[in-house]
């Protein structure tokens, strides 16, 4: 290898294996590294992408864009940590392996940024699909609980040594079968009945959704629960995953979203400055008008939600 090659990726030298006076024996190499930043280019891409798309909608469409554009920029951060080598603590291994495995040693570096990335942008994941189903907001309030119920156990197993942590991870994996449920079942249901193409972008987005999220239990219990495989071929684990359950489903979901007017999933989204309806022609400038129009607003929020639930039992 030469100089400049060794030199072009200097962040394992930068922040070493050592944190707080303690040292990881299994740890990530300049090659997973590298699989990190590379993850972290794209997820900026598709945060600029996601914008620049939503730059070319009206502001009160622009909801599904700005969602999915806050989930790739968090983890834009997030891979930005992990290639620089930092958002890690070292937890002594429950399973120790021999020499030959690449997995041989104590302890194993533990990314928990990973779970601050995954804390922020699955509810929002989870938002992007059930506003698309246009579930009652009290279902998707429990279900993000739920969801957060999941990331937290697996962020507190990942941390514990003793085979206590399966324990985290069979309450995370419980979580995760509601999640699931919910999604293949209330949410397909209550999607086909807002139309049939709201009803093709949500068993898109969500079958990738529900089949891809069933894959992190693998990932965890391969990396964080078994330390069965290295570090390195956990970044190139999580990554995949994660580039497809965030930019790749996205852009699906974005692209589904492209005839479909928030309005015809209750979301009532008044931009006062542009409306029609709101513009000084109608209300011509006395102090009053302001009010007249704020309240003029919320009664057609109203009456948008009811067209939404109109919609639902109709069809
Ligand atoms: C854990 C371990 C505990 C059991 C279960 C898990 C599931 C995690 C999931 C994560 C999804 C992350 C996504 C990130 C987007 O980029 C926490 C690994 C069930 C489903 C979609």
């Amino acid at each position: 290898m030469s100089t400049i090659e060794k030199r072009a990726n200097n962040a394992l030298h930068a922040n070493g294996n050592t944190v707080n006076g303690k040292s990881v024996a299994i740890a990530i190499t300049t090659h997973g590294s590298d699989i990190y930043w590379a993850v972290c280019a794209v997820m900026v891409c598709a945060t600029f992408a996601f914008l620049g798309l939503a730059a070319t909608k009206p502001r009160q469409h622009r909801i599904f864009h700005y969602i999915t554009a806050a989930i790739t920029l968090v983890a834009s951060i997030a891979y930005f940590s992990m290639g620089s080598n930092l958002g890690w603590t070292p937890i002594d291994v429950e399973f120790a392996r021999g020499v030959g495995s690449g997995v041989h040693g104590v302890n194993r570096e533990i990314f928990y940024v990973r779970y601050i990335d995954w804390f922020i942008t699955t509810p929002l994941l989870l938002l992007d699909l059930l506003l698309t189903a246009a579930l009652p907001w009290p279902t998707i309030l429990f279900i993000i609980i739920v969801d957060e119920v999941m990331i937290v156990t697996g962020l507190v197993g990942a941390l514990v040594r003793s085979s206590y942590k399966w324990g985290y991870f069979t309450f995370g994996c419980a979580a995760l079968a509601w999640i699931v449920y919910v999604l293949v079942w209330e949410g397909r249901r209550h999607a086909n009945v807002m139309g049939a193409d709201i009803g093709k972008t949500f068993l898109l987005c969500g079958s990738l959704t529900a089949f891809l999220w069933t894959l992190y239990p693998i990932a965890w219990g391969v990396c964080e629960g078994g330390n069965v495989i290295t570090p390195d071929s956990e970044a190139v684990f999580y990554g995949i995953l994660d580039l497809l359950a965030k930019p790749v489903f996205g852009a699906l979901l974005i692209w589904g979203h492209r005839g479909i007017d928030p309005a015809r999933l209750g979301l009532n989204i008044h931009d006062y400055e542009n409306d029609a309806q709101y513009s000084d022609k109608h209300y011509a400038g006395n102090g009053t008008s302001g009010v007249t129009t704020g309240t003029d607003g919320v009664a057609n929020g109203t009456s948008g939600v009811n067209n939404g639930h109109a919609a639902g039992q109709t069809v």
